[in-house]
């Protein structure tokens, strides 16, 4: 028999074991005991349990000290005399919930039938009631006078999505055929849920498992926003999330969860489906999830309803006086329980219901009813209640833990191997079955068994599709005009439209206006430096007065702003806090004051990268989400951005999400006192791996104004899908003026800055300077004049992602276009032809960076970069260090001119000399 480990007990109610140590009365120990037992036999359980939190409540009011209990009982938190009546019709529900639940194990049975594309039953047969519930009676769509509901659908449940919405017309049956198959003729059915491939449906990615609820939380809260800002009333906009509970071991599922407690969230429902499995095998063999996830969300301020039992139950707990089913229904793990559902009725008598008590309480019961007894998630009747209690809940979120059996109606339901079944084959058939199996071969075998699995769905939901037709999996649509098609169509008018469903509309803002750049446009006064992160705060704070677009910018920052220079900000623009701010700062009345307001329009995100980057992903969908352009500006160390939030940055693509990513204290040697964790000399070639973000690496303050206006005019003016990675410097030097024609230039990557042509020079190179290392490219282009009496033309190179994209996309237009004349790569452009002289790039990133472009040159490109770990000194030694430094350019142009005979390598091996470079240290990556 299993009972509760020492683990899990800590959660449950202290045990009643031992006589407490130190009993100095146990006679009136006694009598306490027996007046216990007397009320247990006399008035039952419950009666019981409220005389005992009667007395803890007043042991507490009298300072008697107990140990805290974090969870209640192993009951629905919704007892059956509580529920709020179901007002649907069952019989209907049922017949379109047995349906969707067909079509979707069909979708994913045929696809995988000549094809390996995958796809998954089990996950929505155990969570179909769950979701039916909510397009019955909660979720609402989008109306001309309602934004609809925001829901974030368990990615592995997407087949029962596609299901409901062939039935409500919205998919055809050539799009269920083509699940998981895209790019065949008539359109395919994306995997999951991905924004960017059916961007009329989905409305965020969630199968990246935590991604989900963790972005629910940010959205809730930034729905607040919006209606605190004054800028759009959302209160009618309420925000699910459907998780697994093997999903709730991601650290992102739960890191967040008190945000929503404390910020009261009460628009926000979370229903985690704890069918207490999760890909290999239980979520927790040897405990119990969902005692497990009440501690924690309690603990964190949410409204808990655990939505255990079914109705069924409900009989068997008012006739147990004794409380021994509640007892045993708490003793059992999860383990356990799934023995009993792959077990069946007979094992459940003998060894659930284990003592001649409990054995009493059903002997009523066939086996077969045991089977049936319902786990709470799978009742309508308890889900609606559970649903209605969280919507009338206030001041604190609402989680359901719904208790349900995974691949609920298949022949896999509760088999360890249960998620990555795609196929529909039972395990024990009939004797008749068998014998007919045994007589043929194996295709044979196969089908028979797969025959044998349908008739039994088939007939354990009621389809009418006759056995002749079983083979061909064939999807069921009931007529138009039966009761259960008039019904589902009625539900969801009266809902106000489909679900899910994502809006393409987008209304323009007005472009920010000219002026609002023209300050880092004229540069800086010489000898007064900035840095590119200082320009930035300076043109926040110009930009969010721009009477058109002011209102609209959306800074994010995690606790990192004084790093920035942002605090003139919190004190002009206010810090976000639905609280307002309850006590007086340590620096009021200072330019740099902590101001929290509840209109305050800058998120201070705390110590949680994540949690910065799911608020940018709420800001930067809200064009489409709310129809509203919110323009987030989120500023991160770069070294904590696609490093540390990589999959929310993809997540944020696949969203078609738009905004401004800011890398601030960019550049391997440009930060150069906080070493290895800290100093970034990759981000950039991470950004290449996502395919709308616009990557720059701007050397100044006039580039980033070109790049930011056009930015916000491509995203928010024009309506394009991309948003944008800028990386700041905190290096201070002169800013010069816009170069006059070379706004083109910055957006596409690559532009000439600075031409040096020393009396009788003989040869020339093309010096490629990016963020703070352009200084150093201007450095060596002196140098090798003044030394070498060689001419060069220095560039600045703003985007080497730009300058690739460019180049694939020539490159792959020429070779499709043999028979037109070819068309030139904005590099070549700039640098002239193919033969030319040699080119050397640096920059304060991986030499990848600039040499993802070298083949297009002819390979006559010799990038020099900052490859290894970063370490802490001054930028002048990590430069020399990574050999990036104005030197080290010198000695590579020389040595580039020598490898093509220009120039002898003799002037090479003493400029080396001079300069004062050791050949013989190790290379930097390897130190
Ligand atoms: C970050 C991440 N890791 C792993 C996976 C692979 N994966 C897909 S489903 C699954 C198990 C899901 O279990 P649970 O959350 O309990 O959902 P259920 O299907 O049981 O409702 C795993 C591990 C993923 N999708 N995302
Ligand atoms: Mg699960």
């Amino acid at each position: 028999m299993a009972t509760v480990t020492d683990e899990n007990a800590q959660l449950e109610a202290p045990p009643p074991a031992a006589e407490p140590k130190g009993d100095v009365d146990p006679l009136e120990t006694q009598e306490w005991l027996e007046s216990l037992e007397a009320v247990i036999r006399t008035q039952g359980a419950r009666r019981a349990r409220f005389l005992l939190e009667t007395l803890l409540a007043r042991a507490d009011r009298e300072g008697v000290v107990l140990p805290s209990s974090i969870t209640t009982p192993y009951l629905n938190t919704i007892s059956a005399d509580k529920q709020a009546p179901f007002p649907g019709d069952r019989e209907l529900e049922r017949k379109i919930k047995s349906v969707v639940r067909w079509n979707a194990m069909a979708m994913v049975v045929r696809a995988n039938k000549h094809t390996n594309v995958g796809g998954h039953i089990a996950t929505y047969a155990s969570a179909a009631t769950l979701y039916e519930i909510g397009f019955n009676h909660f979720f609402r769509g989008r109306t001309a006078d309602q934004t609809g509901d925001i829901v974030y659908f368990q990615g592995h449940a997407s087949p029962g999505m596609y299901a409901r919405s062939f039935l409500e017309g919205r998919l055809s049956e050539q799009q269920l055929i083509n699940f998981r198959q895209e790019l065949e003729p008539g359109g395919g059915l994306s995997s999951y849920p991905h924004p960017w491939l059916m961007p009329n449906y989905w409305q965020f990615p969630t199968v990246s498992m935590g991604l989900g609820p963790i972005m629910s939380i940010y959205q809730a809260r930034y729905n607040r926003y919006l209606a605190d800002r004054g800028l759009k009333d959302t209160t009618d906009c309420h925000v699910w999330c459907f998780l697994g509970d093997g999903e709730c071991d991601e650290p992102e599922t739960l890191g967040a969860i008190s945000l929503a407690g404390r910020d009261k969230l009460d628009n926000l429902t979370w229903v985690i489906n704890c069918n207490l499995q999760r890909l290999d095998g239980p979520v927790r063999g040897n405990g119990k999830i969902i005692q497990e996830l009440e501690g924690i969300f309690r603990g964190a301020g949410w409204n808990v309803i655990k939505l255990i039992w079914g109705s069924d139950w409900d009989a068997l707990l008012d006739a147990d006086e004794t409380g021994a089913l509640p007892r045993r229904m708490a003793e059992v793990v999860d383990g356990q329980y799934q023995e009993y559902v792959v077990k069946g009725g007979r094992f459940i008598r003998e060894h659930f219901f284990n003592t001649p008590e409990l054995k009493r309480l059903v002997a009523h019961l066939s086996d077969q009813q045991l089977h049936d007894l319902r786990r709470g998630g799978h009742d309508p009747l308890k889900v609606y209640a559970a649903y209605h209690a969280a919507l009338a809940h206030r001041g604190h979120p609402t989680v359901i833990l719904a208790k349900t059996i995974k691949g609920y109606g298949t022949p896999s339901e509760g088999l360890n191997t249960a998620h990555q079944v795609k196929k529909m084959q039972v395990a024990r058939m009939s004797p008749a079955d068998e014998s007919l199996l045994a007589e043929n071969d194996q295709a044979e075998q196969e089908k028979l068994k797969q025959r044998s699995a349908l008739r039994a769905f088939r007939d354990r939901f009621s389809i009418p599709i006759s056995d002749e037709r079983l083979d061909k999996v064939p999807f069921y649509k009931p007529s138009d005009d039966s009761p259960e098609m008039k019904y589902l169509r009625e539900r969801r008018q009266a809902l106000g439209g489909f679900q899910p469903s994502r809006s393409t509309e987008f209304k323009p803002c007005p472009p920010p206006r000219p002026e609002s750049f023209s300050k880092l446009l004229q540069g800086t006064v010489q000898g007064k430096g900035q840095s590119t992160t200082l320009a930035w705060v300076s043109l926040m704070s110009t930009l969010m007065r721009d009477p058109g677009v002011g209102k609209l910018i959306v800074p994010i920052v995690p606790d990192e702003g004084q790093t920035f220079g942002m605090p003139p900000l919190y004190n002009q623009f206010s810090i976000y806090n639905p609280l307002g701010q309850l006590y007086s700062p340590v620096d009021a009345g200072s330019l740099t004051m902590y101001r929290e307001s509840k209109t305050g329009q800058i998120f201070q995100e705390g110590i949680s990268e994540e949690g910065a980057m799911s608020t940018f992903i709420a800001a930067g969908t809200a064009y489409s989400t709310h129809g509203i352009n919110t323009i987030p500006f989120y500023i991160f160390y770069s070294m904590f951005g696609f490093q540390r939030v990589g999959d929310l940055i993809w997540a944020a693509a696949d969203s078609r999400c738009r905004g401004f990513l800011l890398g601030g204290t960019a550049g391997r040697t440009t930060l150069n006192g906080e070493g290895l964790q800290h100093e970034d000399g990759h981000s950039h070639v991470e950004a290449l791996t996502v395919p709308t973000c616009m990557a720059y690496d701007p050397a100044y303050a006039n580039e980033l104004a070109v790049i930011i206006e056009d930015g916000i005019n491509r995203m928010f003016v024009k309506g394009e899908d991309v948003f944008y990675y800028l990386t700041l410097y905190n290096e201070s030097y002169d800013m010069p003026a816009m170069p006059e024609g070379m706004r083109d230039g910055i957006l596409k990557g690559l532009y000439p800055l600075k031409k040096v042509e020393p009396k009788g020079a003989k040869h020339t190179v093309q010096l490629l300077g990016s963020g703070t290392i352009l200084n150093e490219v201007l450095r060596a282009q002196q140098i090798l004049a003044e030394k070498y009496g060689i001419g060069s033309t220095v560039f600045s190179a703003t985007s080497y992602k730009e300058l690739r994209r460019d180049c694939i996309e020539t490159e792959r237009w020429n070779r499709l276009h043999p028979d037109k004349p070819a068309r030139k790569t904005h590099i070549e452009t700039i640098l002239g032809s193919r033969s030319s002289v040699p080119v050397i790039a640096s920059s304060d990133y991986m030499r990848a960076l600039p040499e993802q472009v070298a083949s297009y040159l002819n390979g006559r490109l010799l990038a020099l970069g900052t490859d290894g770990f970063g370490r802490s000194d001054t930028r002048q030694g990590l430069r020399r260090f990574f050999e990036i430094n104005a030197e080290h350019v010198t000695v590579a142009a020389l040595h580039a001119l020598a490898e093509r005979g220009d120039l002898d390598r003799a002037v090479v091996a003493k400029a080396i000399k001079d300069l004062g470079i050791d050949p013989e240290l190790p290379a930097p990556w390897t130190r």
